[in-house]
């Protein structure tokens, strides 16, 4: 199994977080997908990391169903996203939040990335007020119990971790005295080896 996508991409490092966190061997193959080569083309038409490509030839695209994907291969008592339930929607609705979060941050930095006249500050100014609107919502429901360093963690914490460093990354500004319970809660995952090994080069 291989999993193709960039060290930088915040969508390949939720599945690569899902990989290690449930043990799940796969091969890392660097793929910028902005050079939109054959062979990414051949695997996924839409161009983007990350793809999983299995050893039957198939591939997976998107990061969430990757995730899953990954998740089903680990050991079953210790699944991360529930198979069904209110346990499942509530990983799903945890998932969901954190991938806004993303979202806002790639929208706000790719607006930024374009030639200065081209720039419209209306965007960046929404998508900086996304930012902060799912950063004040997260912070009401992160749990405000210490995570003890051999708890569990869930597929809500590992994508909120992803999330929170990869606006780190992308948007450094200081919401953490405004969200002490994120931070707290981001300070304690940042240990946990799926995260630890996914930090990518270059970040703070
Ligand atoms: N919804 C997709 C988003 C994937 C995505 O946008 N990946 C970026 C890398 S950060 C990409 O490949 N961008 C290339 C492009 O937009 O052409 C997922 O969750 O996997």
């Amino acid at each position: 199994m291989k999993l193709y996508g960039s060290l930088t991409s915040p969508f390949v490092r939720k599945v690569r977080a899902v990989a290690i966190a449930r043990a799940v061997p796969v091969d890392f193959v660097v793929e910028d997908p902005w050079q939109m080569s054959p062979r990414l083309i051949a695997m996924n038409p839409a161009g983007k990391v990350p793809v999983l490509e299995l050893d039957d030839g198939t591939s997976l695209v998107e990061s969430l169903l990757i995730a899953e994907y990954l998740d089903s291969l680990g050991a079953p008592e210790g699944a991360l996203i529930p198979a069904a339930g209110p346990a499942r929607w509530e990983a799903l609705r945890a998932h969901a939040r954190a991938h806004a979060l993303i979202e806002a941050v790639v929208a706000r930095l790719l607006e930024l990335r374009r030639p200065d006249a081209f720039q419209m500050p209306d965007r960046v100014a929404r998508e900086e007020a996304r930012v902060a609107a799912l950063l004040d919502a997260m912070e009401q429901t992160v749990p405000d119990a210490p995570l003890a360093p051999d708890a569990p963690v869930g597929f809500g914490d590992l994508m909120l971790a992803v999330a929170l460093r990869y606006t780190a990354f992308r948007y450094p500004h200081d919401w953490a005295p405004a969200h002490p319970r994120l931070a707290a809660r981001l300070a304690a995952l940042a240990e946990r080896p799926a995260i630890r090994e996914t930090e990518p080069p270059g970040a703070p």
